[in-house]
């Protein structure tokens, strides 16, 4: 049942000393003997969806259920299968609220975001048509030239072709003020959850030292809208001196 707030403007219509609400429920969804999810012998909880939609927990059936905005079931979840490694007589439980997130919600950002290996094993099927074949692997080189299948992939580039042409999305220095050194190259859009492209710089080429953002480098990020996007990478550096830079790429 959904009680409807006298809204009215920003707040609410409502006259001190007299009652307020709608003279009648609005009812979404109901128990009936051919709805039977829709009842808790001792608690349960609601949620109303953005789209209209109502989430409702059973405590005692220890079930989830959604609803659209006719009373028509959307889905419903036994939590009992997310205990199937217990023999069946120890299953079972009470879920006394549940709440529904969206996938873009940012708390979840770690859950529903994958790592640059499990994004590459997609690829990699995609691109072979099979994760065990030969020479398709994180660290081969198919198509020998120099650039392994990982860098290809989170570079953009293609694991079967060593056609010059690719190699324009390497890195590579431009020249600009003299207390900068900058690198721009194109890599893969994606929210990875483990942050796979960081930075080394080095002045002899002997000593390499990981970059801080925001303290040694800025980046500035150009969507290509293609899948990938070009990134330049501006280091502060003394005048005068030299520098040089590694692009390190983590599968994990
Ligand atoms: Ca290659
Ligand atoms: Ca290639």
């Amino acid at each position: 049942m959904e009680i409807e707030v006298p809204y009215e403007g920003d707040g609410y219509a409502y006259t001190p000393g007299a009652p307020f609400g709608p003279s009648a429920p609005t009812i979404l969804a109901e128990y009936s003997p051919s709805n039977p999810l829709l009842n808790s012998a001792f608690s349960g909880g609601g949620q109303k969806l953005e789209n209209g939609h109502i989430l409702t927990t059973s405590a005692s059936l220890f079930w989830l259920v959604e609803h659209d905005e006719n009373g028509n079931l959307v889905w419903d979840f036994d939590a009992r299968q997310l205990q199937l490694d217990r023999p069946e007589s120890q299953r079972g439980g009470q879920i006394f609220k549940a709440q529904k997130y969206p996938l873009d919600y940012s708390g979840l950002s770690r859950l529903t975001s994958i790592t640059l290996e499990d994004s590459y094993d997609a690829w990699r099927e995609s691109v072979f048509g099979s994760t065990d074949l030969p020479g398709t692997g994180i660290l081969d080189d198919l198509d020998l030239d120099g650039i392994e299948n990982l860098a290809e992939y989170a570079l953009g580039m293609d694991p079967q072709n060593s056609a010059a042409g690719e190699l324009s999305n390497l890195p590579e220095a431009l020249s600009e003020a003299e207390d900068k050194f900058v690198v721009e190259y194109t890599r893969i859009e994606g929210n990875f959850s483990n942050e796979p492209f960081s930075y080394e710089y080095s002045t002899d080429l002997l000593n390499w030292r990981l970059a801080v953002p925001d303290v040694d480098y800025a980046e500035q990020v150009t969507d290509n809208q293609n899948g990938t996007e070009n990134v330049l990478v501006r280091f502060t550096k003394e005048e005068g001196s030299g520098m040089f830079f590694r692009l390190s790429i983590s599968a994990k």
